[in-house]
């Protein structure tokens, strides 16, 4: 009666199911910067028939705007698609269908929240240090300009006063 159930358990059928063994991004994850690709590794191969379109990665941003590429890549277990660089930081959803060696399909959807790399975007910081430098030298210049102006006076005011 126990073996009898285990064998039930461990058909050859639901063995042979594929199921997602890792993800990139991971779900639930918090990535950064925005990924440039998103890509499900499964417990099988993937099934890939010419000419037709049986597997599916669709990655929709936190704007509702698809910013996945239609055309998908295959390899072994793994389904691999590209990632717009317009896509909206926040909330992502990946949605896949994808056709296991068994014949059946296994669709599905997960999250992952992804932001900008904030330090790449600083880069640019040397040139706020330039405007403030910028800025800076103005300043110089006028209150050069002023000291000059009354210097001047100041030697004027010293001549008058001698004669
Ligand atoms: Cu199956």
């Amino acid at each position: 009666m126990f073996l009898g159930f285990l064998a039930f358990a461990t058909t050859p059928h639901a063995a042979a199911h594929v199921e997602i063994v890792s993800s990139f991004p991971e779900q639930f994850s918090n990535v950064n910067p925005i990924p440039t690709q998103v890509w499900i590794e499964f417990s099988g191969e993937l099934q890939t028939l010419d000419g037709e379109v049986v597997n599916s990665l669709e990655v929709i941003d936190s704007t509702g705007i698809a910013v996945s590429y239609e055309d998908v890549i295959i390899s072994g277990g793994r389904i691999t698609t590209k990632i717009s660089g317009q896509s909206a930081p926040g909330a992502f959803t990946v949605k896949y269908r994808v056709v296991g060696d068994d014949g059946h399909v296994i669709e599905g959807e997960y999250t992952f929240n992804a932001s900008p790399d904030y330090a790449e975007d600083q880069s640019p910081m040397p040139i706020s240090d330039e405007a403030e430098e910028a800025e800076f030298s103005v300043g110089a210049v006028v209150l050069a300009v002023f000291l000059l102006i009354f210097a001047i006076g100041y030697f004027v005011n010293l001549k008058k006063d001698k004669r």
